[in-house]
């Protein structure tokens, strides 16, 4: 059965990397399309070919292997619900990479989109939509030329078409990814980029700091306690184990990131 109903449905796969959800939440682009959807609905002829939109989050096999696929779920769907995604037609969480979810989700979005839909491959930079679209292609056992995949965001530069993959008549395209400018990786160079890049199952590192203590999360960022209500605090930071941590007092802190910061912090020089 084909559940858009018409045969040719226009399908938006909206690609979010999971150990990035927020950041690489396209938030505006949902909001535009959310918008141009609803006028779609508004004119009740046209109801029919109602865009769909599939949620997938991908790089499972980067969370935490502990982490409940349930409860991974639920966190899902509300973040996206706060980020602004209000009706999804399917969420689906995969790893591209550790080939996890994705036979599910090409059958789905091949049922979504019909004979003769079109299937848009949107989201952020780096999110890992190519990375996608080759497990696809390597699913269908397609002889289709890899597309390009890297740790460095914009990868992607234009709208590409990919034939062999789903049926004859339905079209895919990868996009390229949706710039994020406040993102702290946009301010980092290629070598630093890779440096934080999640690239190893993410282990949480945690502290118990007290007001006077700060963490130095490699070059980029510090935090200071500087007031709280009880006597400590646990921080756990999420990061790539490249980035490397250092504790102290907040009033040696200048100093401990003067030295070190490019050399033992690393991160951002
Ligand atoms: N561990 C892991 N890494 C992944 C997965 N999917 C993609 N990646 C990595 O994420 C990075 C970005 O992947 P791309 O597929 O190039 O991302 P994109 O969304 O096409 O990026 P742009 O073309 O820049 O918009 C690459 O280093 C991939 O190897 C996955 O399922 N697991
Ligand atoms: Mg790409």
């Amino acid at each position: 059965m084909n559940p858009s109903g018409s045969g040719s449905a226009t399908v938006f796969v909206m690609v979010v990397d999971c150990v990035d959800f927020d950041g690489s939440f396209p938030r505006t682009a949902v909001k535009s399309l959310f918008q141009a959807l609803e006028r779609i609905q508004d004119n009740s002829k046209r109801a029919k070919k109602l865009p769909k939109l599939v949620l997938v989050a991908t790089k499972v096999d980067l969370l935490p292997s502990q982490v409940s696929p349930a409860r991974l779920d639920r966190w899902v769907k509300n973040r996206a619900r706060s980020g602004g995604a209000p009706k999804l037609n399917g969420v689906y969480m995969v790893s591209s990479k550790k080939d996890l979810g994705v036979r599910n989700l090409l059958s789905f979005v091949k049922d979504l989109a019909g004979p003769r839909g079109n299937v848009w491959v949107i989201g952020a930079q780096n999110a890992g939509k190519s990375t996608l679209i080759n497990a696809f292609a390597k699913k269908q056992g397609a002889k289709v030329t890899k597309l390009t995949e890297a740790p460095i965001p914009g990868t992607t530069l234009g709208i590409l078409r990919i034939a062999g993959v789903l049926p004859a008549k339905t079209k895919m395209f990868d996009t390229p990814g949706l710039l994020h400018p406040y993102l702290m990786s946009m301010r980092l160079n290629r070598d630093e980029q890779k440096m934080v890049e999640i690239r190893k199952e993410l282990r949480p590192r945690t502290y118990r700091i007290k007001v006077g203590q700060a963490i130095q999360i490699g070059g980029l960022t510090r935090l200071d306690l500087v007031e709280a209500s009880v006597e400590t605090i646990y921080v756990i930071v999420w990061a790539s184990a490249n980035v490397s941590l250092h504790m102290g007092k907040i009033e040696n802190a200048d100093e401990v990131s003067r030295n070190h910061v490019g050399i033992r912090l690393q991160g951002c020089h």
